[in-house]
């Protein structure tokens, strides 16, 4: 694979560290001061010290964010910190979370486990009610030595994994950002579904909030390396940010989703219902409000990541940090009638991921293949050295970071529960496949080559019979799996 000389050098001392890593990892530093009890590590504390410090990591979860980003191409939503974190990393053209809604696919990413596995495929599920012992993520992190820290929201609310961090911290408005303009675009009917233009600063919002203590933790002089999760809120419903966020945007400005004519009608549960009544009777002006504040809260998020880097380079931390970049899922602002998630559509299993890793790959590349948000915790423990929990069912993608080119996973799996049945697809580079109840309540094949926008449904087309039977077999074997002997 074709990799520059410091790169090698710095894949070589990775390998080492991972070798240190399989014997138990290195001495833990557990004299810095810590919020809680530190983990256990005395296992490991018996073990020699890793030949380096290693690589702080800096991962960003988002929330609800699509593709609507300048480094995606889009024409008018300014996410200039997105854009540069891009450009000095590798950006995932085609990358998938394995259940479109939060707690779902952050118990699968924080897990390196599938829905299948983690069994929470709701928003109500505790993660450890279903996997008592499960070591997360940060959580192993922890358990080599990293001090912890999770800002805002990693787990979903009200469900935070007190085992995984030393310290987690999330915030609320000040009463000055509670107040501003705004109204809600349903009526009243869907409580969530509303915008305000707030009075004060990014500070009086629980992300400005999020990112001034971000800071702060990444200036504190301590003995380990970092592990630091920072989970903003926004774009995520209600529509709330800095009234100058909302002046960034000119309903004129905003461009609608169109319908083809010939569109081939969504089966019945390929949008989810219960909202769909109130979506359909938006105006034309409450469509272009929704789109508004879904940007305002875009790009304030992004301003707020922004200040996160500005104090990686401001510290001298970005060459000794890991960054990642994660929205939990992508969304709809219209595409079908419906401006929300939890569709096995290509705007909601889609998800924004860029990675930093110092050292590997080149600056701005970008990759097409298909990524699984399940890869990103082997991915992660790969660039730091960590040995993977037993069971792990991502794979890292670190050669794709190294050739972002080279050919690489044939398949991304989504899945969707609607209630008594449940919806799986698959997409390939050209294809997605999806079946709801094993195709009883519906079947549908895109051809991504000639239908980017998964507008006409051909998996009725006798000539693509050979195609739906490799990707229904392919399906299958993923939403019913062989018993393991
Ligand atoms: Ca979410």
């Amino acid at each position: 694979m074709p990799t520059d000389r410091p790169t090698r050098r710095r894949f070589l001392r990775w390998t080492a560290l991972a070798g240190a890593a399989a014997l138990g990892g290195p001495a833990a530093g557990c004299s810095g001061r810590s919020e809680r009890a530190p983990a256990d590590t005395s296992a490991a504390a018996t073990e020699a010290a890793a030949p380096a410090r290693r690589m702080n990591v800096l991962f960003v979860a988002d929330d609800d964010l699509r593709h609507d980003c300048g480094c995606w191409g889009h024409p008018l939503v300014r996410t200039p910190n997105l854009d540069r974190l891009a450009a000095t990393g590798t950006r995932f053209d085609r990358s998938y979370v394995q259940f479109p809604i939060c707690n779902p696919s952050r118990s699968s990413f924080l897990t390196g486990l599938r829905p299948e596995t983690t069994q929470v495929t709701n928003n109500t599920t505790p993660l450890r009610s279903k996997l008592p012992e499960v070591v997360t993520l940060p959580q192993l992190f922890r358990q080599n030595g990293y001090f912890t820290a999770g800002v805002g929201k990693i787990f979903h609310g009200g469900m935070n994994d007190e085992r995984s961090w030393d310290l987690s911290t999330d915030f609320r408005p000040t009463p000055a950002g509670l107040k501003g303009e705004g109204r809600n675009l349903s009526g009243g009917t869907l409580r969530w579904c509303a915008w305000k233009a707030a009075e004060g600063a990014d500070e009086d919002q629980p992300d400005g909030q999020i990112a001034a203590e971000a800071v702060r933790l990444l200036g504190e002089k301590r003995d380990r390396p970092l592990f630091l999760g920072v989970g903003f809120h926004k774009p995520h419903d209600p529509f709330v940010a800095p009234k100058r966020y909302f002046e960034m945007y000119p309903l004129d400005d905003i461009t609608l989703p169109k319908t083809p004519p010939d569109a081939t009608p969504a089966p019945e549960p390929a949008i989810g219902g219960g909202y769909a009544k109130a979506f359909a009777a938006f105006t034309d002006r409450e469509r272009r409000e929704f789109t508004r504040a879904y940007y305002a809260g875009t790009t304030f998020m992004d301003a707020q990541l922004g200040k996160v880097l500005d104090a990686l380079d401001r510290l001298g931390l970005a060459e000794s940090t890991v960054v990642v970049f994660a929205s939990d899922h992508g969304y709809h602002l219209g595409e079908r009638g419906w401006w929300n998630k939890n569709t096995l559509f290509e705007h909601s299993c889609r998800s924004p991921l860029i990675v930093r890793a110092p050292g590997v790959g080149r600056p701005g590349q970008a990759t097409a293949r298909l990524v699984e948000f399940v890869d990103i915790f082997p991915t992660l423990t790969e660039l730091c050295g960590l040995s993977n929990p037993r069971g792990i069912q991502g794979q890292s993608f670190v050669p794709l970071l190294r050739d972002p080119q080279q050919p690489w996973k044939e398949t991304a799996f989504t899945q969707v529960d609607r209630g008594a049945f449940k919806g799986y697809s698959v997409r390939t580079e050209r294809w997605r496949y999806t079946e709801w109840d094993g195709g009883a309540k519906g079947v549908e094949l895109y051809d991504h080559r000639t239908d980017p926008g998964e507008w006409k449904n051909l998996a009725d087309d006798p000539a693509l019979a050979a195609v739906r039977a490799d990707l229904s077999k392919r399906l299958r074997a993923y939403a019913a799996p062989e018993p393991v002997a």
